[in-house]
């Protein structure tokens, strides 16, 4: 199996770890912006990561993706057989690969306006060094090469409903271990990676490793969220 991927990118983040928590090894493909993507196109139809290669089928879309390696390798499921808890694990899913997946991102985007080392996060990790070097040693004001970054930035109003929602987060985290039911599944690991954003995991390597955004990653409100964030991907080896 093959996942072609942006390293930083939550939802290749999302795609390791259902394969993680499946215990199935994957070649990481790391792709390069631009040309890379175009062999993509090729490959899957589109240009966007994550991609999976598994023999002839390939995949585009995390969530597509889940579903076809929840079909292929059934154990240990992560999507519960009950249609009720079923229809809540999908729904937290879309929600987190949606609105969370927003807020996250734009919260980076402005966060690494000012600080240089988030801003080498937004980069994909095949991106030639010279362009790394460059947006790193970039003064905040001027992201030009970034494009996107100045009008991505998160408005007050859309901070304050992604506070508003981390908190909820916490509300159903301190309820018990996992979002739906007993036991881990795809609510879960959706939300985790999209908290990669807000505050590194051990596997983004240095320098991001551990790095957070201010604001979420050090507010108090917030730390049980990390912890149980932290507390799964030990579970999944990957702390
Ligand atoms: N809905 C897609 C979203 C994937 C996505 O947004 N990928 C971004 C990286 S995080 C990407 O490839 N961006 C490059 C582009 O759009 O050209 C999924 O769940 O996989």
């Amino acid at each position: 199996m093959e996942l072609h991927q942006f390293r930083h990118s939550a939802f290749c983040e999302k795609v390791r770890l259902i394969l993680a928590s499946k215990g199935l090894e994957v070649t990481l493909v790391e792709v390069t912006p631009g040309l890379g993507q175009l062999e993509l196109f090729r490959l899957s139809g589109q240009r966007q990561v994550p991609v999976l290669v598994e023999g002839a089928t390939v995949i585009a879309d995390s969530t597509v993706i889940a579903l076809h390696l929840e079909e292929a390798h059934p154990t240990p499921a992560l999507l519960p057989a009950d249609p009720v808890a079923r229809a809540r694990v999908l729904l937290l899913e879309d929600w987190a690969d949606t609105a969370l997946s927003a807020g996250c991102r734009r919260a980076l985007l402005q966060a690494a306006t000012a600080d240089p080392v988030l801003r080498t996060a937004l980069l994909p990790e095949a991106a030639p060094s010279m362009l790394r070097q460059l947006v790193s040693a970039l003064p905040g004001g001027l992201m030009a090469p970034m494009g996107e970054a100045i009008t991505e930035a998160l408005a007050p109003c859309e901070a304050r409903q992604l506070q508003r929602n981390l908190e909820q987060l916490v509300v159903l985290i301190e309820a018990g271990a996992y979002l739906v039911g007993d036991r881990l599944s795809l609510a879960d690991l959706a939300v985790v990676a999209q908290l990669s954003l807000l505050r590194f995991p051990a596997t983004a390597g240095a320098p991001l490793a551990g790095r957070g955004l201010p604001g979420f990653s050090d507010n108090p409100l917030l730390a049980p969220l990390f912890q149980w964030r932290d507390r799964i991907l030990a579970e999944l080896g990957r702390a």
